[in-house]
């Protein structure tokens, strides 16, 4: 297998151009134990029906070795807990807004009906208010997240805090060989980063209508974290949260770092790298060897040339490497036709569109049938400077999509699994393979989150030609929303 030691995308799109980029500075604190987010414990299980609750509320965290920051979480004061979930199972969820605002919650990943179970901004929960909704999940074993998605204040709403691992389990495709105890040798690893002001995050003084950049990394919402490992194999589960900054994900010793799973679950094949590029929303899953390494080693894993995380080898407890088949998962590719849909990305800053529109709640872009393949032709044209501009990540909501071609070349060698998330370089066109497995409204959007507030946001009905339904879509934007489901 070639080992590949670079990043993929065009350097001269990177974030650090920008002239408001904000540099990550080394963590002057000491360290703290990386935290592990629970795992969401039910309610209650009927028969094939698990019941959960998840309350989005504010509260205290101490991050830095000093005061407590003031910040947003889920059943806790800051990101959330594991939800897990069983494809092939039914869920009934109670969710509860007690922050002073209203929010949504957006299944990022899951392919549920939209939409109001996906969690966009048609589905607003007002403050003190809740909502239930019951959904089935079907698909392969994956790492999603859950963030809030109202219009438009999903990146101040991440920002303080809200965002949280959700786990898939497909008990045909999983693969047992895997590490998967949570916490030990099963680990989330979620990037973002933020600016303290006297121990505060203010969203408001930090704003860049480019996408809101803080000067400290944290992993999981920790501040200069580390990580004792004790198991030769570790599995990461590598989320970039930030709103917008991209994650490069190296270490000091160029620790092989074995992605075997992108957005949508796993790839066909392992690929090993000792660099990794994840842009804003991107999921991979990586397995690292520590079998060499003895008591006491360590190695520091960076975002660019800053630290992020120590792992720090204590005694190995069980020996869990297993090997993997050589082929992860079965994903048949070849795929011939035209584009029927377009997506062209473009703007900075105010002059950000889609298709040279910007988002309005009550307007359909697009429409495709449910469970037909079809070419997506999605284009970023910020190219107007030549080896400049900036990479959009384009995000889609309810379903998992394959990645077909860049300028007409085959996709990036860890781009081989399904996506929701693809970055798009400047002046390229990135083919993708669609299918819509359930009917609904759904997002399709660039996830700097500035840009998708700003309105860098389309929507699709995925039709069910048999059940035709008929949509009263409201501009729940800005306003004081009514905490009303449209369906007619
Ligand atoms: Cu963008």
């Amino acid at each position: 297998m070639e080992l590949i030691k670079n990043y993929f995308f065009d350097e001269g799109a990177y974030d650090y151009h920008d002239g408001a980029y904000k540099h990550l500075i080394r963590p002057k604190t000491k360290t703290h134990k990386l935290i592990i987010p629970k795992v969401l414990k039910a309610d209650k299980i009927e028969g094939n029906t698990t019941y959960y609750t998840i309350h989005a509320q504010e509260g205290e965290t101490n991050i830095l070795d000093g005061k407590a920051t003031h910040t947003w979480g889920y059943n806790g004061s800051l990101l959330g807990p594991l939800i897990r979930y069983q494809s092939g199972r039914h869920y009934h969820l109670t969710l509860v807004n007690d922050l002073p605002e209203v929010t949504t919650w957006h299944w990022h990943g899951l392919n549920i009906p939209g939409p109001i179970e996906d969690g966009g901004p048609h589905a607003p929960v007002l403050p003190g208010k809740s909502r239930e909704i019951e959904f089935d999940v079907n698909q392969p074993t994956m790492t999603a997240w859950l963030h809030p998605h109202p219009c438009p204040h999903t990146a101040e709403q991440v920002w303080k805090g809200l965002a949280a691992p959700v786990a898939v389990v497909n008990p045909l495709d999983d693969l047992p060989q895997l590490p998967h105890t949570w916490g030990v040798d099963d680990i989330p690893l979620i990037f973002q980063d933020r600016t303290f002001h006297d121990s505060q995050w203010d969203y408001q003084a930090d704003y860049d209508m480019d996408g809101t950049l803080g000067d400290t990394a944290l992993v999981n919402g920790t501040v200069n974290a580390e990580f004792t490992v004790t198991r030769p194999c570790l599995r990461l589960r590598v989320l970039n949260g930030a709103n917008r900054r991209e994650l490069r994900l190296n270490s000091d010793q160029n620790i092989v770092m074995t992605q075997i799973a992108s957005d949508g679950g796993f790839l066909p094949h392992a690929v090993e790298m000792t660099k990794i590029m994840l842009t804003n929303a991107e999921r991979a899953e990586i397995l690292l060897d520590f079998s060499d390494y003895k008591k006491g080693g360590r190695i520091v894993l960076k975002a660019d040339d800053v630290p992020i995380l120590t792992l720090k080898v204590g005694e190995f407890t069980e020996d869990n490497r297993r090997q993997l088949p050589k082929t992860l998962k079965q994903i048949e590719r070849d795929f011939t036709g035209s584009p029927s849909h377009q997506v062209i990305m473009e703007g900075m800053d105010d002059s950000v569109r889609i298709n040279g529109k910007l988002y309005d709640m009550t307007r359909i872009d697009d429409r495709q049938e449910i469970g037909k393949n079809e070419i997506w032709d999605v284009s970023n044209t910020n190219d107007s400077m030549p080896g400049m501009g900036m990479i959009h990540p384009f995000h889609m909501h309810g379903t998992e999509f394959l990645v077909l071609s860049r300028n007409g070349k085959k996709p990036y060698p860890n781009e081989f699994g399904f996506k929701d998330t693809v970055a798009v370089n400047p002046g390229e066109h990135v083919k993708l393979l669609v299918k819509f497995n359930v009917p609904g409204i759904f997002m399709y959007h660039c996830h700097i989150l500035e840009h998708e507030d700003t309105g860098m946001m389309a929507q699709i009905e995925a039709v069910d030609p048999n059940n035709p339904q008929h949509w009263n879509l409201k501009d729940l934007c800005d306003k004081n929303m009514p905490d009303s489901n449209m369906r007619m």
